[in-house]
């Protein structure tokens, strides 16, 4: 035995070579663990050097090489091959490249006792606002009217009330859906929203609960779907929501194309209820060849481009997250998976 006197005995290089001895019978046999981050999603390569700038700490692996999965503690993940996450059996945070998490809370894609982290992030709320002002706007300012008066070559004006004549309704008051709804009301609409809990935003009129839902939707002329998709919103806008909407009414959808009964939505539009449905999410997608949305006449069809997440402004975001779990901090902006938001 080598106790601390005959230790500090031994000479220098029996010192020495006594340590490489023990180094070499035990370091090997302990492998050293280092931290590293698997990435999943089609457009991996996008996001690999903001990643790697923005924690230099962590290794970056793309999906599927992502080596040995016991080093893995941190995923950042959009599309997801089925039992991945599973397998890491280290893992600390789970992080959606998405504002939306309902596909990754499918049953038993990802481990349910790991944090589920979204994007909310200022870059993706200003570009949903972009989309929704250009489409309420679009709508509004009659666009699709002159454009196929211009295809028959009629010229006719037409009445465009002031903006704040149109009431604008926004189902769903997160994130995005307050940023639309602020946005719309300095350009002057009528704005009111709808959720779960009661909002209190400038210039905006709240609606909240099951109670008031239709209340909301009788008062609005454009109808915008920003809420989350969930077991409670999913085909939410059906038959009897189109239906108390006023005649002429309009519907933007860029939330998710399972909130929207599309057989409804169809009748809607073919009876003239509907004017116009200005459509950026679909149920399957991309939207299938023989969908007869595509040749609708009053169907608007974006291939779900309303807002796209920005690696640039994401990225930091993440690793702050990271940082705040290596130091014990609350995380921000996990997912309620009893909300399933
Ligand atoms: C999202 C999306 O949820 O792109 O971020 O749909």
């Amino acid at each position: 035995m080598l106790t601390a006197r005959r230790w500090c005995a031994v000479s220098h290089f029996t010192r020495a070579y006594l340590l490489h001895r023990f180094k070499r019978r035990y370091y090997t046999a302990i492998p050293i663990r280092q931290m590293a981050l698997l990435l999943s999603s089609s457009d991996a390569q996008d996001w690999v050097p903001h990643l790697k700038d923005s924690m230099t700490d962590v290794e970056v692996r793309v999906w599927p090489d992502a080596g040995n999965l016991d080093a893995i503690e941190f995923a950042c993940v959009w599309e997801l091959p089925d039992d991945v996450l599973h397998k890491c059996r280290n893992l600390k945070v789970i992080f959606s490249l998405g504002a939306g998490v309902d596909h990754l809370l499918e049953p038993g894609l990802v481990p349910s006792h790991i944090p589920l982290v979204r994007v909310v992030d200022d870059l993706l709320s200003q570009r949903m606002v972009e989309h929704v002002v250009h489409s309420v706007l679009a709508v509004h300012r009659r666009q699709f009217e002159f454009a196929e008066q211009q295809q028959r070559r009629v010229w006719r004006p037409l009445h465009t009330p002031l903006a704040s004549e149109r009431r604008v309704g926004i189902l769903g008051l997160g994130a995005l859906g307050s940023a639309c709804a602020s946005a719309l009301a300095r350009i002057g609409f009528d704005v009111a929203g709808w959720s779960r809990t009661q909002k209190h935003i400038d210039n905006v009129q709240s609606f909240h609960g099951d109670d008031q839902l239709i209340p909301l939707v009788q008062r609005t002329d454009i109808l915008i779907c920003l809420l989350p998709l969930t077991p409670q919103t999913e085909n939410m806008i059906d038959g009897a929501m189109l239906a108390s909407l006023p005649k002429g009414a309009s519907l933007i959808n860029p939330g998710r194309g399972r909130h929207v009964v599309e057989h409804d939505l169809l009748a809607a539009l073919d009876s003239g209820h509907l004017s116009y449905a200005l459509l950026d999410t679909f149920r399957i997608e991309p939207l299938p060849q023989s969908h007869p949305f595509w040749s609708h006449p009053r169907v608007i069809v974006t291939p779900h481009i309303a807002s796209t997440t920005d690696p640039r402004s994401v990225a930091p975001s993440i690793a702050e997250n990271i940082r705040r779990y290596r130091s014990n901090q609350p995380l921000l902006n996990v997912v309620d998976r009893s909300q399933g938001y």
